[in-house]
């Protein structure tokens, strides 16, 4: 496998999964001997696009980064992986457009865990503030996150466990590239 690059794309709402789905599918891939580029989101927010806010047009120019980047990455044979939030449809749209035109397969993972669940686990305390109307433009609580009809993969963290949600990813990316 490795013979086509990739772009991998989890999207999903904060606290969902994806950074965690993604970081083990990266493990799993490494350990298997292909090679990896994870575009983790804080490094992300921190380089690639410091300074941008949660407005949709800087949500929109991030996910186009990011797609930008891994679409470099992914042009060379490389295997990209990023786990922004990429709400709006359209930035996804674009990260598709991006990968077609490097000549890379494209996997759009969406992590589907529901609102409720991820705000009852509130791991950041993130949700909590964003109720408190301390966070504006919080995704799920008072900005939008349109959910994909376009996934090539769909997890609900809440009902699969990690080893099943990696292996679907996987299945589905082997699938592309072979
Ligand atoms: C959503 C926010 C916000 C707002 C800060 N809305 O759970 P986290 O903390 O670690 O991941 C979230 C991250 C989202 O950044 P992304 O670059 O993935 O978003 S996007 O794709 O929409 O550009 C959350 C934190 O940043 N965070 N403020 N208002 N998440």
């Amino acid at each position: 496998v490795g013979r086509r690059g990739v772009v991998v794309l989890f999207t999903g709402l904060s606290g969902s999964g994806k950074s965690t789905v993604a970081s083990a599918l990266r493990a799993e891939l490494e350990d298997d001997g292909m090679r990896t580029t994870q575009l983790d989101g804080d490094e992300v927010r921190q380089f690639l696009s410091r300074g941008l806010g949660f407005d949709r047009a800087s949500r929109e120019a991030n996910v186009e980064r990011i797609g930008y980047v891994a679409s470099l990455v992914a042009h060379h044979g490389g295997i990209a992986i990023a786990a922004p939030i990429a709400p709006f449809a359209a930035a996804r749209q674009r990260v598709r457009e991006l990968a077609a035109e490097a000549g890379a397969a494209f996997l759009l993972v969406y992590v589907s865990t529901p609102l409720d669940v991820c705000e009852a686990r509130d791991r950041k305390g993130l949700y909590a503030k964003a109720r408190a109307g301390e966070i504006p433009d919080f995704t799920g609580i008072s900005s939008p996150y349109e959910a994909p009809d376009d996934a090539d993969v769909v997890i609900d963290t809440s009902v699969i466990d990690l080893d099943d949600a990696v292996g679907q990813v996987r299945a589905a990316l082997v699938e592309r590239i072979e």
